[in-house]
């Protein structure tokens, strides 16, 4: 379950239900006030993904509470139903002393079809080393976790599924960190959703 100190990966940890009502809200929230879309990065390329911001929008590299990069419009609101979802998210990874104090301000929701990838990469443009508290919905993909000093080796790559938690905090919270591949239609047909959703929850410290 500690893939490396401070990485912890729970299988299952979300139920059935809880993935469909987290599918539900993502729906709604990709319709708008910002739709979900393809983040263009600043050289003009475009990610594979699809992403949909809350609380905080982030356009790379950094966070804004205006989408001024897609249509100007104010993002929705952090629920507080997820900042306690957070919170069960540390004491579920068996980090109930972060949990009172974790009150994450955003959450970057990303979407993956067939063909979708996310090279590695570390997210650094939060300036708080809170864990972030990772779930994933749908299909499962190759998750490769690396190290903080390199994109390349020593990696390990870890296989996530429908309900997953994974929690990075302490010395994993900058470490380099990646999407490879997608494992279309694994998923449990009752969670209703064709690719795979992540939802990762963060503190911005703005
Ligand atoms: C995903 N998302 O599956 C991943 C899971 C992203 C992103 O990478 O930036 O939206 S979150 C993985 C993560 C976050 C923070 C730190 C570390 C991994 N880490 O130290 O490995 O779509
Ligand atoms: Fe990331």
């Amino acid at each position: 379950r500690e893939v490396a100190p401070g990485a912890v990966h729970v299988p299952g940890w979300l139920g059935l239900d809880e993935q469909r009502t987290l599918v539900s809200a993502c729906r709604e929230w990709a319709k708008g006030p910002v739709p979900i879309r393809h983040t263009v990065l600043p050289r003009g390329g475009v990610m594979s993904v699809r992403t949909v911001c809350v609380g905080w929008h982030w356009q790379p590299y950094r966070y804004t509470r205006t989408a001024d990069d897609v249509n100007g419009l104010r993002v929705a609101e952090f629920p507080g139903w997820m900042v306690e979802l957070g919170r069960r998210a540390l004491t579920g990874a068996g980090l109930p002393e972060l949990a009172a104090g974790y009150t994450p301000d955003t959450a970057l929701i990303n979407f993956y079809d067939d063909q979708a990838r996310m090279g590695m990469h570390q997210d650094k443009d939060e300036r708080s080393d809170a864990p972030v508290v990772s779930l994933s919905i749908g299909d499962a993909c190759l998750f490769r976790f690396g190290n903080t000093e390199t994109r390349g080796r020593p990696y390990t790559d870890v296989r996530l599924e429908s309900g997953d938690l994974f929690v990075f905090g302490g010395p994993s919270r900058f470490a380099y960190h990646g999407v490879p591949k997608v494992y279309p239609g694994t998923a449990d047909p009752v969670v209703g959703l064709r690719g795979r959703l992540n939802i990762t929850m963060r503190v911005t410290g703005l």
